[in-house]
Parts: structure tokens; sequence; C-alpha cells
């Protein structure tokens, strides 16, 4: 396992204090029963999103610099609703202020608005522009294929995926990876994240939290990456 960037050991530190990340036995939308649960709508202080939108940003930026997998530049940051709106705005302002990369913000409402300026979409239009996609925990790639098609369906390119977290699981064939498919829509390299599945387990080697690490070994011998 390689190790930890500080950003990611702090998060996830950060993560444990407030009771983001939990250990024990949870339902997944995929009906999988998982030994962890990331909870990002937890992550709603001023310190933390200070910290997370740091991590995104700088996600972002080495990404936008990679010599294997570069993201092209992009126009949008689309955060769909509701937890990836608020990181998306923090995240549009923190490329701003700490890299001077400035991009437009949207985000989709769940019910559309019958009145007043209507619609599904807030913010800057997609239409025409390239669209990065940034939310918080990828697992089957349910919500960020349902992101994907909104982004789509309202003119945009979606040419890149940002998470908070990668659980690095099989999709819902089961067999190939979830990133894999998203890739497939949105081109090869270009699912980013902060965390991955391996960086929790290589928390936990660090932790002395043995039976924790073991129920995480075994989810992933049954649902990680093949
Ligand atoms: P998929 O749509 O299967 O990729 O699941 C991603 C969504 O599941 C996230 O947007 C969350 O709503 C939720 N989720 C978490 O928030 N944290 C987890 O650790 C796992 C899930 C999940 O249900 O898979």
């Amino acid at each position: 396992m390689a190790a930890l960037a500080d950003y990611q050991s702090t998060l996830i530190q950060h993560a444990m204090e407030i009771g983001a990340l939990k250990f024990g036995a949870f339902t997944l939308k995929s009906g999988r029963i998982s030994p962890y649960f990331f909870n990002a709508s937890v992550l709603s202080s001023g310190p933390i999103l200070a910290v997370l939108s740091s991590a995104y940003a700088g996600t972002i930026v080495d990404a936008l610099n990679s010599a294997e997998s570069p993201l092209p530049t992009f126009d949008i940051l689309f955060g769909p609703a509701y937890k990836g709106i608020p990181f998306a705005a923090t995240t549009a302002l923190v490329l701003h202020t700490q890299h001077n990369l400035g991009v437009g913000l949207a985000y989709d409402r769940k019910e559309a608005k019958d009145h007043g300026e209507g619609g599904m979409m807030v913010g800057v239009p997609v239409a025409g522009k390239k669209v990065v996609i940034l939310d918080d925990v990828m697992t089957s790639g349910k919500a960020c294929r349902g992101a994907i098609d909104i982004v789509v369906k309202h003119g945009g390119e979606v040419i890149g995926v940002v998470q908070c977290l990668d659980r690095e699981e099989v999709g819902q064939d089961g067999v190939s990876s979830t990133v894999a498919e998203i890739e497939g829509l949105v081109g090869k390299g270009r699912v980013k994240s902060i965390l991955k599945m391996r960086d929790l387990i290589a928390w936990l080697e660090t932790s002395g939290m043995t039976g924790e690490l073991e129920a995480m070994k075994s989810y992933w011998d049954q649902y990680g990456l093949k």
C-alpha cells in the first residue's frame, strides 16, 4: 500500500473524529452490506469544509497537471443535489482563491421548479460547456450515472468526475469496476478521487483497529476491484 499524503490522513482523521467515517455493518444503496460507511453530509462545519474543499481542489489541479491521465481544462463544476452542491460550491471558491483557476458552478434540483426561473438546473448553463462532476462517494456508480445523464441532457459534455471517496467496488454487473464503467462514459483516467478504499485500509493498518481491518479486507475480496 502506498503511504498516505498528509491531506488524505488529515481528512480521514477529521472524518473519524466527527463520525463521518464509521465502521460496523451498513446496508448500502446497492444492497451490499458494508463494514464501513462514509457519510459526507456530516462534513458540515467551516473548518472541515475548508479541509475538504482544499483536498477536492488539490485533486483537480493534480489531475489537470497529470502526465499519465490528464483532465482536460473545463468550464463548470457540477454538484449533484444534494450533497454535491455545497462541496462543488466551496471547491469552485478554493480553485479561485488558492489556484487562480476560475470555473463556473452548476447544480440540479431534485424536483423541477414550476415558477420563477423554473427548471431543474441552477447556476451557469452547461449547454456547450465542458463539465466536471463533483460528488461525495462512488459505489456502484448509479448516482454518478444519473449526474452524467442530467448534464448531457442539458447539452453539456462531461469530461471528468471527482469524488471524495471511491469505494473501488465492482459495478452493477458485479464484474467490471465501477470506475471502468464510468470511464467508459467520460474517458479513460478521468475519474479521480481524494480517497480510495485502499487508503482507508492503509490508514487502518497504522491505527491498530485490527477487527475493522479484517472486515474491510474480506469486503474487498467480495466487492473490491478484481
Ligand atoms: P452508488 O450510487 O451506488 O455509486 O452509491 C453512491 C451513493 O451512496 C452516495 O452518493 C451516497 O448517497 C451513498 N453512500 C454513501 O454516502 N457512503 C458510503 O460509504 C456508501 C454509500 C452507498 O450507499 O453506497
